[in-house]
């Protein structure tokens, strides 16, 4: 199931976002689930870079006395915390095992759907997909962590709009209760209002941003549950976000944005740059 009807492609192109369901089957999921608890096992983080990841900018630019674990994770693999894991101290807060409470970036090419979101990505008409980011994000119960409402293009920005594509994959259910996505329908058609860009090299904070994020009306957002296996299109500039998952279940999800590269210029401002020794690999082997 990775092929789109045109009744699906127009709807992902009027509202920025389109669900599908069933696209791993369970058994997939907990493969992905194992290859992180694996991955999570030989973690090692030494203190100074427990950095806390935030798409609000306050919290952004708090997080920045890691600098450049967070900037330097683009061809590596990082954990980024949820905010209030640790205490003053940088030591764990709470019952929780702090091996949950993180985002992890790794390369999709370590993942078994590669070859379904390629004919995804064929039949959306993208002729060079590059991946350029993948996080693994646990929302683990009562600490997953609000996702303030954002378009993935202040992040990742390109030029022309349009080139960045998000495939999250729900590995568990994701519920009104443990922190679905929530989107407006059709913000992706208005450009992006806010950046956020590198400082030059040495300054700290690290990053800074260009342009403000509106005061989205809470009204306009619209919910989206789904079930374990499902996977969400999120087009680059349609605003989502999720709630901070206050419920006993955890809400883990595998991400990852792609980049049409053809006849598109990656903005050399963006905090993620491709290095020599990983250029943003392809989708397509
Ligand atoms: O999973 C979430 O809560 C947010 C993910 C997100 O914003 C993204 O993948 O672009």
């Amino acid at each position: 199931m990775a092929c789109l009807s045109s009744s699906q492609l127009q709807k992902f192109r009027e509202d920025g976002f389109l669900v599908l369901e069933g696209f791993l089957s369970a058994e997939e999921c907990v493969a992905m689930q194992q290859r992180i608890g694996k991955i999570v096992a030989e973690m090692d983080v030494p203190p100074h870079c427990r950095t806390e990841f935030s798409t609000h900018e306050e919290e952004q630019l708090r997080a920045q006395g890691s600098t450049d674990y967070f900037l330097s994770s683009g061809d590596k693999i990082r954990f980024f915390f949820e905010k209030g894991v640790f205490d003053e101290k940088g030591l764990e807060r709470g019952p929780q095992s702090w091996r949950g409470d993180m985002e992890i970036s790794w390369s999709l090419q370590r993942n078994p759907s590669t070859k379904l979101a390629m004919a995804l990505a064929r039949s959306l008409g993208l002729q060079m997909p590059v991946v350029v980011q993948s996080m693994y994000i646990f929302k683990q119960p009562h600490i997953g962590g609000e996702v303030f409402p954002h378009q993935d293009a202040s992040f990742l920005y390109t030029e022309p709009l349009g080139r960045v594509l998000g495939m999250w994959i729900a590995l568990e259910d994701a519920t009104l209760e443990n922190g679905c996505l929530w989107f407006i329908p059709g913000s992706h058609t208005s450009g992006v209002s806010r950046r956020m860009v590198r400082a030059p090299a040495g300054s700290a904070p690290g990053t800074s941003f260009l342009g403000s994020e509106p005061a989205w009306d809470n009204s306009l957002f619209v919910p989206t549950p789904v079930r374990r296996g499902a996977l969400v299109l999120i087009h680059g500039e349609v605003v989502h976000k999720s709630k901070q998952n206050l419920s006993d279940r955890s809400r883990q999800v595998y991400t990852f944005h792609l980049m049409e590269a053809s006849g598109t210029t990656w903005s050399p401002e963006n905090w993620l740059q491709p290095t020599a020794e990983l250029p943003f690999p392809p989708l397509y082997t």
